[in-house]
């Protein structure tokens, strides 16, 4: 399965205040990937588009499937790649910020259900302008990813 998600809240906002720019982020086929059973901790990828012409702040994450979440990038420590929490991930003005194994992803803290192949979770992205971003993410085999679907 296959879904666009768009969210652009502020739309309609900007007809209600001319004060506030209307800044929008889509983000296109979130997804998270199957945990093994037991596993305490998950994560999600998928790509982060923003249309507008101010850059995008995402300051924070929940979801319902788990305690916390954060946004985590991997680094590259004496030839070791470990992953840390980042702060915030900006995307820049007209720009794409991929999420994805080995790179940015969403970190998910102490999964209260297993993340089972075709169920989809509620992800919701906060933004430091203070909007909050909901998206529903289904759950896919990491293989899946290599390959999409086959046809
Ligand atoms: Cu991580």
């Amino acid at each position: 399965m296959r879904a666009l998600y768009l969210i652009s809240f502020c739309v309609f906002a900007s007809f209600a205040s001319a004060t506030q720019a209307a800044i929008s982020l889509n983000t296109d086929d979130i997804w998270l990937r199957e945990s093994v059973p037991g596993a305490e901790n998950g994560a999600g990828f998928g790509a982060l588009l923003n249309p507008s012409n101010e850059d995008v702040v995402i300051v924070g994450a929940y979801s319902e499937v788990a305690g916390d979440v954060e946004i985590h990038q991997h680094v590259s420590r004496n030839g070791q790649m470990s992953m840390e929490a980042i702060e915030a991930l900006t995307v820049p003005a007209g720009e794409e910020v991929k999420l994805q194994p080995g790179g940015y992803h969403l970190m998910l803290l102490g999964l209260k259900q297993r993340l089972t192949t075709g169920d989809e979770h509620e992800i919701t992205l906060l933004l430091a302008s203070g909007e909050a971003i909901t998206m529903m993410a289904e759950v896919k085999p990491l293989i899946e990813d290599a390959h999409n679907e086959h046809h």
